[in-house]
């Protein structure tokens, strides 16, 4: 039999359990995700290789109506994924409503394209099943998708089946990537992703929103068997740096404390997590900051 792949979008609206959803498919995290929308600001690609197929998802930003720089080329880099891909997975939450204008425009662009549609409702986990029904059959009635599966993209539940699903329309085609990779970005983005979750958990308002990190050194010590890492959060303006420093340094520690965790854990190796905190001002609507911070 031929090798089966293909490119499979993941869109939505921010907050839907994107991300959540495909840690769950590829059985590990490599997306960050966090209870506040706009978390994931960069596509990433997530391998997943089975027997005789790969699916190479692709996480975007969730798209919503904006205004800020950074936010717009969120929402354009999310859009053009519909571009570059095979099969598109819509994922929804239990939020969404099929009458309202933010999703009814992303069902306007998956109409658009003639690409194969997927569509997630997410987080069932939450809701009563006389209610499920209901909104399967208003989501039917856009005559956009191939097939609707509701599923638990935190518990797992119906997960199995919209991997069924998606094996079925997969096409004749080539491995794209090494059966050993699992997604396309480097490590000190991966580290950096981590840190940004860690600052998504621990700051509320604006704060998230005016942060950035980026790691500004990774050096392996062979003989201590350590991975050290220097990273620099950014944030928009002198008081924010006040405020993730925290007093005496105790959330910044804490931040320092969570990730350095769980880089461990997902690299298996010890670390050293040097942070530093740096005001760039109003980077979030600066194009050249932009660029220099990956956006
Ligand atoms: N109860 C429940 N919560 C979920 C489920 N899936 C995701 N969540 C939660 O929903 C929140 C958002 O999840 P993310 O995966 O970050 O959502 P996203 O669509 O990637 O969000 P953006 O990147 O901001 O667009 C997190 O708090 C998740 O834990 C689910 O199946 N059930
Ligand atoms: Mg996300």
């Amino acid at each position: 039999m031929s090798f089966l792949s293909g490119f499979i979008a993941i869109i939505g609206p921010p907050n839907s359990g994107k991300s959540t959803l495909l840690n769950r498919l590829l059985g590990r995290k490599i997306a960050i995700t966090s209870p506040k929308p706009q978390t994931t600001r960069n596509r990433i690609l997530g391998i997943y290789n089975g027997d005789g197929f790969q699916m190479v998802f692709m996480d975007t930003p969730g798209i919503h109506p904006t205004r800020s720089l950074l936010h717009k080329s969120m929402v354009r880099s999310a859009k053009a994924s519909l571009e570059e891909v095979d099969i598109i997975l819509l994922v929804v939450g239990l939020e969404e409503v099929t009458h309202r204008d933010e999703l009814k425009s992303i069902v306007r662009l998956v109409k658009k394209t003639p690409k194969p549609a997927v569509l997630a409702i997410n987080k069932v986990d939450l809701i009563r099943k006389e209610n499920l029904l209901p909104m399967i059959e208003s989501y039917s009635k856009l005559n956009c998708f191939d097939c609707i599966i509701p599923l638990s993209a935190l518990y797992g539940d119906g997960v199995e089946v919209l991997g069924e699903e998606l094996k079925k329309r997969l096409s004749t085609g080539p491995q794209f990537f090494p059966p050993d990779m699992v997604t396309d970005k480097p490590e000190d983005f991966l580290i950096a992703e981590i840190i940004r979750e860690k600052i998504y958990y621990a700051t509320r308002e604006e704060l998230p929103y005016a942060s950035a990190v980026v790691v500004e050194n990774l050096e392996e010590d062979k003989k201590r068997d350590l991975l050290i890492v220097r990273a620099v959060i950014c944030v928009e303006k002198a008081s924010q740096k006040g405020i993730i420093i925290g007093k005496q340094g105790t959330l910044i520690k804490k931040i320092g404390r969570d990730a350095r965790v769980e880089i461990e854990k997902m690299f298996s190796v010890k670390v050293y997590l040097e942070l530093f905190v740096k005001v760039e001002r109003n980077w979030s609507s600066d194009a050249r900051s932009l660029r220099k911070l990956g956006y």
